[in-house]
């Protein structure tokens, strides 16, 4: 009767129709046509938002044969697939990543020309999707773009949050603190899969129980059940046919639970239990650099580690008969502590709900899993209080126990009599409350540790992570971090990508190391006049967006100096200030003598609850009152606190920088990822001996860094001979005249104790030795002013540091992951003919 069913994947729409297209008509009927169908609206009442959704729904449907495509392969192929489980994901904006990585850059924008609109002003109507605080959550989001341009399997897991991290108000000086309500209009970039909705168990107790063949076995009987549903958003990569998914978790309460307490006639009771469920996914905390010990936290950490091993599991054995292989066709990489929990969820799962041994389960998990410690502050290890674990995740705490007992029993063995190092490894810390230590949890669950700099990694071995290095050395491997350069150069700087595909075509996005061809033109006149250029037309689009959103009017032709990062005592932004209170207090004294004109650019979000961060903010613009309207100054010094600072204003930033502030103290910082960018878009980097600083002086040559401080040795060596910063500030007169200005009130309209706090902290403790590194800081910015006011050698400089930083794309470090860490080989994606129209 009638023809047989075509398989939906091999339909004709697969070939060219309304949604794949991608000529300049079809894209333009397609686009008015999201406008009619999906958005309701003629186009005379549709409003920007409107024009951004349906645009973002053209790319969507442009992603979708690849994405669908990619799934296929992956599952018929059997490949082993990359899994990075992360708290966060820092993605930044969709839209122009997706014209860049599809190539559509240029045919869209006519399509939306021609349909009378302006492409970059849909563009800075798409929220940017805060879902992480900084550099962890960045990390992944350049991590993904990464994977899927080499082609590697991999599924990004973490949380959907309806609230990303807070929008940064500055009132009065002050931070405020804005909620981020991103999903508001919707979000076109993600799919909805309830049909894969796992179900996670919370609190109650556990019970014995012999199962057929009468063996003791554990069940978990919990007092409460969640439900998470999955939302997939496309992780195109750049010029190949790979969509691999950015899977992110949103709790539901479970339906049978509500049940039960709507038949027992507790509506109140069962939709107060609805909506606690339901806040797990709720928000991000606005912690960086130090945990929250909240029952919230530990909930939203297992929750979506459980969802993601459900799901992988669930994947697995879609093509396996048992869990034996899980290590051959899943690698789980736990970025931090934060998804450490998934070692004993990944036990329960193969144990209690998979009946596997311990031994087997034990032998999978550790070649399951490996863990990035990305944090040497001491008060950044996560514990959680063996009550509240026990409260929450009474089989977890069990498993947890059965680790350690068996893991000590091995130590002893090794190692005999030495009860110290036993309590130094020990999964629980049992000093005073006891607590379980996440990053031991980590260390012992996993087949790799690795650091994010090569500093930093020698300083897990050394310290943090000592011990564990003595029982095996090698599972530890360092893993430089580094930064996409579609995002970080050619989205952000498009003019100077153009100068780049000019001379030696578009290799270099996938190649940074090509850049190294450019070399040649140093001396190139016409080259570095244009190097110029682009760098004062970047400059002068900040510094109309500086206008706009500060009212603060600054001079192209000064030199940018530009500290953006989260704001942390250790992040040393007020060493920053203290040189700039040092240049206004010579101005002061002989206000004609002459200086480099210069703009101090800060941007940067303090966590809510950190006091002396939030006073750092407070200090910064006060002090940038004051300089700003000094007439002494006559406009030679300007001081910009940007708020707000976030993936899109960072694109705006980093190319229009001349001095990248890279200054915390050294040994704190574990790689930084900002540093990265600034030097990929021609900054010049003063910093010190501290995380990926190190390598970058390396690679651009130490004649084209600006060095000073001290070493992360001499840091230790100082402190360890008692360091007292009163020392330097009686025996420097420079630096007594700037702390005394400071807690005179001179920025505080005569009030001294407004600042007291941060001054009294640099008197008496200087945590982070600013006093120490103060005077190397100030000579070091006299050498940056003389350098900057031959325009010749500063040009040479900033050229060669952006072509010299190939090392810092995060390709490079993601195929060291793949072949040191994970064993997992790029799997290319074909796609059938399209039509010649696309030609
Ligand atoms: C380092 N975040 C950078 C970057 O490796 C490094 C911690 C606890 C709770 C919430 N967030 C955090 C971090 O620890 C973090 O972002 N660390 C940063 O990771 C990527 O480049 O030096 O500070």
């Amino acid at each position: 009767m009638t023809q047989p069913l075509i398989p939906i994947d091999q339909c004709p729409i697969q070939i060219e129709d309304d949604r794949t297209g991608t000529n300049v008509e079809t894209l333009k009927r397609a686009f008015a046509d999201n406008l009619f169908y999906l958005q309701g609206k003629y186009e005379s009442l549709a409003t920007q938002d409107d024009f951004y959704m349906a645009l973002a729904y053209t790319l969507r449907d442009r992603l979708l044969s690849r994405w669908l495509k990619t799934t296929k392969t992956y599952m018929e192929k059997d490949v082993k697939v990359v899994y990075y489980l992360s708290a966060e994901f820092l993605m930044g904006r969709h839209m122009g990543n997706s014209l860049i990585n599809l190539h559509l850059y240029d045919r869209v924008r006519q399509a939306v020309e021609e349909s009378g609109l302006d492409l970059d002003e849909i563009l800075e109507h798409e929220p940017d999707p805060g879902l992480g605080n900084g550099g962890l959550g960045r990390l992944a989001a350049c991590f993904v773009d990464s994977l899927a341009t080499l082609e590697i399997p991999a599924v990004g897991y973490g949380i959907r949050y309806e609230f990303g991290i807070f929008t940064q108000a500055i009132r009065d000086g002050w931070q405020a603190e804005v909620p981020d309500k991103w999903l508001r209009f919707g979000n076109p970039w993600e799919i909805a899969h309830p049909d894969q909705a796992v179900e996670v168990k919370l609190g109650g107790h556990t019970e014995m129980y012999h199962n057929e063949k009468g063996e003791y076995k554990v069940r978990w009987i919990p007092a409460n059940r969640v439900v998470g549903i999955p939302y997939d958003t496309p992780v195109p990569g750049y010029d190949t046919n790979t969509v691999n998914p950015l899977r992110l978790w949103r709790a539901e309460a479970s339906d049978d639970f509500n049940f039960d307490a709507f038949n027992a006639g507790n509506y109140d009771g069962a939709v107060a239990e609805k909506m606690r469920s339901e806040t797990i996914s709720k928000v991000l905390y606005p912690n960086d650099n130090t945990p929250q010990g909240k029952q919230l936290r530990l909930e939203q950490q297992f929750f979506f580690v459980s969802c993601s091993l459900q799901d992988i599991i669930r994947t697995h054995l879609l093509r396996h008969p048992s869990l034996h292989n899980l290590h051959d066709t899943a690698a789980i990489q736990l970025n931090d502590t934060h998804p450490a929990v998934a070692i004993a969820e990944m036990m329960r799962l193969l144990m209690d709900e998979h009946e596997m041994d311990w031994n087997t389960a034990w032998r999978v998990t550790q070649k399951t899993f490996s863990y990035t410690n990305h944090t040497l502050l001491p008060e950044a290890l996560e514990k959680w209080s063996v009550g509240l674990f026990e409260y929450l995740l009474p089989r977890h705490l069990e498993i947890i126990y059965e680790i350690n007992r068996r893991f000590l029993e091995d130590v002893k063995r090794w190692y005999p009599g030495d009860d110290n190092l036993i309590s130094r490894l020990s999964l629980i810390d049992e000093s005073g409350e006891k607590y379980v230590r996440m990053a031991n949890l980590a260390c012992v669950g996993s087949h790799a540790v690795n650091g994010v700099a090569a500093l930093h990694t020698q300083l897990l071995k050394q310290d943090t992570l000592r011990d564990f290095y003595r029982l095996w050395p090698g599972k530890f491997i360092n893993k430089t971090n580094g930064v996409t350069p579609r995002r970080w150069i050619l989205m952000c700087n498009p003019k100077l990508a153009e100068l780049y595909n000019s001379k030696i075509g578009e290799g270099w996005l996938k190649d940074l190391s090509q850049l190294k061809q450019l070399e040649k033109y140093v001396d190139d006149p016409d080259f570095c006049q244009q190097w110029r250029e682009i760098k004062l037309h970047n400059k002068r689009q900040l510094a109309q967006y500086i206008w706009e959103h500060n009212g603060i009017e600054v001079d192209p032709h000064s030199m940018f100096d530009i500290q953006v990062k989260r704001i942390h005592e250790y992040k040393r932004q007020h060493l920053n200030l203290l040189h700039i209170i040092a240049l206004y207090n010579q101005i002061k004294q002989n206000p004609d003598q002459h200086i480099v004109p210069c703009t101090f650019i800060f941007g940067g979000k303090a966590a809510p609850g950190y006091f002396m961060a939030k006073l750092i903010i407070k200090l910064t613009n006060s002090v940038a009152d004051v300089i700003n309207h000094d007439p002494d100054v006559r406009g030679r010094l300007k001081i910009v606190f940007l708020n707000n600072f976030n993936v899109s204003l960072g694109q705006r930033i980093y190319p229009a920088a001349d001095l990248s502030e890279q200054v915390s103290t050294a040994g704190k910082e574990a790689s930084g990822t900002g540093n990265m960018k600034f030097a990929m878009n021609g900054a010049m980097t003063i910093g010190t001996l501290d995380g990926a600083n190190i390598e970058i002086r390396e690679e651009a040559g130490e004649e084209n860094f600006f060095l000073f401080g001290l070493t992360a040795q001499e840091v230790a060596d100082t402190k360890a001979k008692g360091y007292n910063p009163r020392d330097y500030y009686s025996s420097n007169p420079s630096l007594k005249a700037v702390i005394d200005r400071i807690a005179a009130g001179y920025f505080s309209h005569g009030d001294k104790e407004l600042f007291k706090p941060l001054v009294d902290s640099l008197m008496y403790h200087d945590q982070y030795m600013l006093f120490a590194d103060y005077q190397a800081y100030v000579d070091c910015h006299k050498q940056v002013s003389k350098t900057y006011s031959d325009q010749d050698k500063w040009t040479r400089m900033s050229i060669l540091n952006a072509l010299r930083m190939a090392k810092f794309s995060s390709d490079r470090t993601i195929r060291e992951y793949c072949n040191e860490i994970w064993n997992v080989q790029p799997v290319p994606i074909e796609m059938e003919e399209y039509s010649q129209e696309n030609a």
